[in-house]
C-alpha cells in the first residue's frame, strides 16, 4: 500500500450521563479519529486519549500533535506500509501509545478492507458474539447507584463493574450484593486510588465474592500489587500498569496480577494487544477487553479482539446507547447480553456521513 494522506478529525460526542471515576468526571467525549487514505482502501482508527491527562499521561491535543509532527511523516517515509510494519516504523518515538494505536488501526483497517478480510479473522477471533459487561461510575448516593445497576441488569448486561475510590467502596459493593444477590458477576475498579497502606481496608471487600479488583495502586507500583495480592482475597487485575506484552509477562511472574485488562489504546494497538492475550494465555491468566468510552468505530475493533479465545471474562464492551444518544456508526445493540462481532471487511463498520458531519468540530488533512 502507498499512503496518500491522513485526516485527523475531532468529534464532540455528549455522553448520555456523566461518568465519574476516581480521577475525574467525563460528560462528553472529545474523540480524535484518524482516517488514512491509501492507493487501495481507506481506513479508520479511533484514538482513545481523553481531553485531560488524568487516566494516563496521554491527552487528545498531544495525540493530534505527535501524529501530525512525528508519527504520520515517519510512516509516510517508511519503505513498506501495512499494519504489521507500523509499530516498528514508529518505534523510535517513546510512549504515545494511544496515538500510535489509532494510526496502526487505521492502516490495518485499510489493508484488511482492500483484502476483504475482517479484523476478527485477522486477530484470531473464535466467537461470533461476545458477552458484555458494563462499567458503572461513582454516584452521589447508594440509591442512585442501585437504580443504575437495576437498569443495566434489566438490559441484560452479564457483569457489573463498579468504579470505586476511598469513601465509595465497601458500602456500594455491600448494597449491590444485598439488593441483587451473590449470582451477579461483580467487580470493582479503583483506577490507582489506593496505597498499600489501604490493604486492610481493601480486604473488607473479600466477603463479597468479587471477580476482581482492578488497578488498586499506582501504575508504577507493580511490586506493591504483588504484595497486596498476598494480603487480600480478591484477585487483582491490572489495567494502567500493563503497557506491553513484556510488562504483562513481568507482572504475572512477580505475582502482581491474576487477571489482565487489555486495552489496545493503552498498549500501542491491536497487534500488541493480541501479544498480551497470547502471553496471558500461555500463563493461564484470563484477560478481558477494557473500554475507553469508544464510539462505534473503536467498539467494532474491541469486540473483534474480545472474540479471541483467552478473553474468558465479559468486557467493558457495552452497547452504543450506554454511552451516546447517536453513535457515529450503526449502533451496537445488546442481544441477550452479547454484542455481535462484525464480520465485514476491516472494522466492518464505518462512520455514517451525516452523523459524522454533525459532530465534527475540526478536520485537518496531512498530505503524504
Ligand atoms: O465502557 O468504555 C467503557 C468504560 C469502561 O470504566 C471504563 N473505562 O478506567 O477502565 C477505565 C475506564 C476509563 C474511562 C478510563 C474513561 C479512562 C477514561
Amino acid at each position: 500500500m502507498k499512503l496518500t494522506g491522513v485526516e485527523l478529525r475531532r468529534v464532540a460526542m455528549p455522553l448520555v450521563s456523566p461518568f465519574r471515576t476516581s480521577f475525574g468526571t467525563e460528560t462528553a467525549r472529545d474523540v480524535l479519529l484518524v482516517r488514512v487514505v491509501t492507493d487501495g482502501a481507506e481506513g479508520w482508527g479511533e484514538c482513545v486519549a481523553m481531553s485531560d491527562p488524568r487516566y494516563s499521561s496521554e491527552y487528545v491535543d498531544a495525540a493530534a500533535d505527535v501524529l501530525r509532527r512525528f508519527l504520520v511523516p515517519t510512516l509516510a517515509a517508511a519503505p513498506r506500509l501495512d499494519g504489521n510494519a507500523v509499530g516498528r516504523a514508529l518505534s523510535g518515538f517513546k510512549g504515545h501509545w494511544m496515538a500510535k494505536a489509532a494510526l496502526e488501526t487505521a492502516v490495518l483497517d485499510a489493508e484488511l478492507r482492500s483484502a476483504g478480510r475482517s479484523f476478527g479473522r485477522e486477530l484470531g477471533a473464535v466467537r461470533e458474539w461476545v458477552p458484555c459487561g458494563v462499567s458503572v461510575g461513582i454516584m452521589d448516593s447508594v440509591p442512585e447507584l442501585l437504580d443504575a445497576v437495576d437498569g443495566y441488569l434489566a438490559e441484560g448486561y452479564l457483569r457489573i463493574k463498579l468504579k470505586i475510590e476511598p469513601g465509595w467502596d465497601v458500602e456500594p459493593v455491600r448494597a449491590v450484593r444485598e439488593r441483587f444477590g451473590d449470582d451477579v458477576l461483580l467487580q470493582v475498579d479503583a483506577n490507582t486510588a489506593y496505597t498499600l497502606g489501604d490493604a486492610r481496608h481493601l480486604a473488607r471487600l473479600d466477603p463479597f465474592g468479587l471477580l476482581l479488583i482492578e488497578q488498586p495502586l499506582d501504575e508504577d507500583d507493580v511490586a506493591g500489587h504483588a504484595e497486596l495480592a498476598r494480603m487480600i482475597g480478591t484477585p487483582i487485575c491490572l489495567d494502567e500498569s500493563i503497557t506491553s506484552a513484556r510488562t504483562a509477562a513481568a507482572a504475572i511472574s512477580m505475582g502482581a496480577c491474576a487477571i489482565v485488562n487489555v486495552k489496545p489504546g493503552r498498549v500501542g494497538g491491536y497487534l500488541e494487544a493480541r501479544r498480551i492475550h497470547d502471553v496471558c494465555a500461555a500463563h493461564g491468566v484470563p484477560v478481558w477487553c477494557g473500554g475507553m468510552l469508544e464510539t462505534g468505530l473503536g467498539r467494532a475493533a474491541n469486540v473483534a479482539l474480545a472474540a479471541l479465545p483467552g478473553f474468558t471474562l465479559p468486557g467493558d464492551t457495552s452497547a452504543s446507547r450506554r454511552y451516546f444518544e447517536t453513535d457515529i456508526t450503526e449502533p451496537f445493540e445488546l442481544e441477550n447480553g452479547h454484542l455481535r462481532v462484525p464480520d465485514g471487511p476491516g472494522l466492518g463498520v464505518a462512520p455514517l456521513p451525516e452523523v459524522l458531519a454533525e459532530v465534527t468540530t475540526v478536520t485537518e488533512w496531512i498530505s503524504c
